[in-house]
């Protein structure tokens, strides 16, 4: 079963769902390169609480009798051991706490009892909710509580994960991305494109005026300047404005050929777009193709060109201004090429193929 985690700042968190006492908890945290949370802040405390309390969206999680049948979840606090004093798993400084409140006095209260703590309580939980269940007179959600080693609780593992900030050239690229890590990618000028490591739904995807932000299982990415994303099962471009290459490499082929681009050619093109070549040189390419010429005819007169420009590109036929306007172009010496181009380009055809492509479209790269 794999876990929701979450990043905040450089450390990545696991949500462990499964029923663990404290020390099987702490074991399988160390296991997997962790520990158990330790949190040394308001502030990672207040985030740290946020992110779960999302991940649960309102999930029951395992109570504790001895914590006045409130959820919690495990975090490495503990005061066994050599010298009792509380200390975090992982060793980093127990100098921040957010333990309960309560009229007898703060937690941690070592509340012990035959039944529901024979031994007295020597580890600390987060509580998801206020304690007692229903009162709240000891604590509140988001508070710290000292617990029965012996609770059965989900728990809360922290990694230590790096910050990768990345900035790409001025030219096209592929920018690898660390599989487990945050990463801040500004992919710079060029048709960039953004390598992860795991399938496109894995990933909670959104966009905003920033860029484009992935939220994963291991990794979260924060893309600025990238037009593409391969991931592991699919490439996808989302560079599908007027002057971007991947846009234009789409309303092209769909133009000449008046189909769904197949996925291989279209990831040929884009890349011969993204080297430079022009629009017109690749519509030149196509004119010429012999699925153009099956489907067209060869050595079409001006005005049989345009017609089928209007039936292919724009589903319609030419209004009498329009026709003439082309005819006037093309006597002017224009190719066939540079029609092409334009009528892919045109705002009418723009606004027909933004349905389609508008999201993104998946391709195949080139290389
Ligand atoms: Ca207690
Ligand atoms: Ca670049
Ligand atoms: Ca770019």
């Amino acid at each position: 079963m794999s876990n929701p985690t979450f990043n905040l700042g450089n450390h990545r968190y696991e949500l462990v769902q499964q029923d663990l006492n404290w020390a099987d908890a702490a074991a399988m945290a160390q296991a997997q390169g962790g520990h158990l949370a330790g949190l040394g802040s308001e502030e990672e405390n207040a985030a740290v609480f946020q992110a779960v309390t999302a991940l649960l969206k309102g999930r029951a999680a395992p109570t504790a009798a001895d914590g006045g049948a409130a959820a919690y979840l495990w975090l490495g606090g503990s005061d066994q051991g050599a010298g009792a004093e509380w200390h975090w798993q992982d060793g980093s400084a127990f100098d921040y706490n957010n333990w309960g409140y309560g009229p007898w006095g703060q937690e941690p209260d070592n509340f012990t009892d035959p039944t529901l703590a024979p031994d007295g309580q020597h580890r600390a939980a987060l509580a998801l909710e206020a304690w007692p269940k229903g009162d709240g007179a000891l604590g509140s959600a988001a508070q710290w509580n000292d617990l029965s080693q012996h609770d059965k609780l989900w728990s809360l593992i922290e990694y230590d994960t790096p910050h990768h900030v990345l900035k790409g050239t001025a030219a096209a690229e592929l920018i690898d991305t660390d599989p487990r890590a945050h990463s801040t990618v500004d992919g710079g000028a060029g048709a960039d494109t953004v390598r992860v490591h795991f399938t496109q739904d894995s990933y909670l995807f959104s966009q905003d005026a920033k860029g484009m932000h992935l939220v994963g299982n291991d990794a979260d990415l924060d893309l600025s300047n990238v037009e593409r994303i391969r991931f592991d099962d699919v490439a996808v471009a989302y560079d599908v404005g007027g002057d971007a290459t991947g846009g234009q490499a789409y309303r092209l082929y769909q133009a000449a050929f008046d189909r769904e681009p197949d996925a291989g050619g279209l990831g040929f093109w884009m890349a011969t777009l993204d080297k430079g070549h022009s629009l017109t040189e690749v519509a030149q390419s196509f004119v010429t193709s012999p699925e153009f010429i099956n489907a067209n005819g060869a050595d079409l007169a001006p005005e049989e060109f345009i017609v089928k420009m209007y039936a292919n590109v724009l589903h319609r036929a030419p209004d009498g201004g329009g026709l003439d306007f082309w005819k006037g172009i093309m006597a002017a010496g224009h190719s066939q090429a540079e029609v092409l181009a334009a009528f892919s380009q045109s705002p009418e055809n723009q606004a027909q193929v933004a349905a389609v492509i508008g999201q993104g479209f998946t391709y195949t790269p080139y290389e």
